[in-house]
């Protein structure tokens, strides 16, 4: 049975995903899970929510002596978030590839951010930035029951061994 924030020691990895309340407002929630799926990797938790300040603060929580952590609790706590666990060889990192810098206009053409949004404040996602937070963050947004695993045999197709 596979832990439900991934398999530790090995690069067969789990990341959490979100689309901020922007992104969602916006109808970009196909085209980013669209991003994800294409690529290979493999959706395994999906909800929708709309969360709390106290949720967006504790999810944030690394950033609370920032200057903008009180505008950035209000902005992820403003609407509904489709929160998401994907699977897959070195997601953790490859997502944030996929994903672009965190200012938009630093984030190259291709990527999330630099196809589909301009200002920092309003970057439309969220990835983990390493397995460790990949695992509170998936922790903080899933219950164990929510996240699920299959086998799919498209595998095959998509990694040379697994
Ligand atoms: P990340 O989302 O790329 O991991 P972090 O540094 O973890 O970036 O910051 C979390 C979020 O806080 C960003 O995605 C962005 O929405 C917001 N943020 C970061 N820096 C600024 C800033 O200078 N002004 C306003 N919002 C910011
Ligand atoms: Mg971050």
């Amino acid at each position: 049975k596979v832990p439900f924030t991934g398999l530790p020691g090995t690069n067969y990895e789990r990341t959490f995903i979100a689309i901020k309340p922007d992104g969602t407002e916006r109808r970009l929630v196909g085209e980013i899970i669209g991003r994800f799926e294409k690529k290979g990797f493999k959706l395994v938790g999906i909800k929708i929510l709309h969360p709390t300040p106290e949720q967006a603060a504790k999810h944030y929580d690394d950033l609370k002596s920032k200057p903008f952590f009180d505008g950035l609790v209000k902005y992820f706590s403003s609407g509904a978030v489709v929160c998401m666990v994907w699977e897959g060889k070195d997601v953790v990192k490859t997502g944030r590839k996929l994903i672009g810098e965190t200012n938009p206009a630093l984030s190259v053409p291709g990527s999330i951010r630099g196809d589909l949004c301009i200002e920092v404040g309003r970057n439309i996602i969220h990835g983990s930035d390493s397995t460790q937070s990949a695992n509170d963050e998936i922790t903080l947004w899933f219950g164990e029951t929510e996240v699920t695993n299959y086998e799919s045999p498209l595998e095959k197709f998509i990694y040379e061994r697994k």
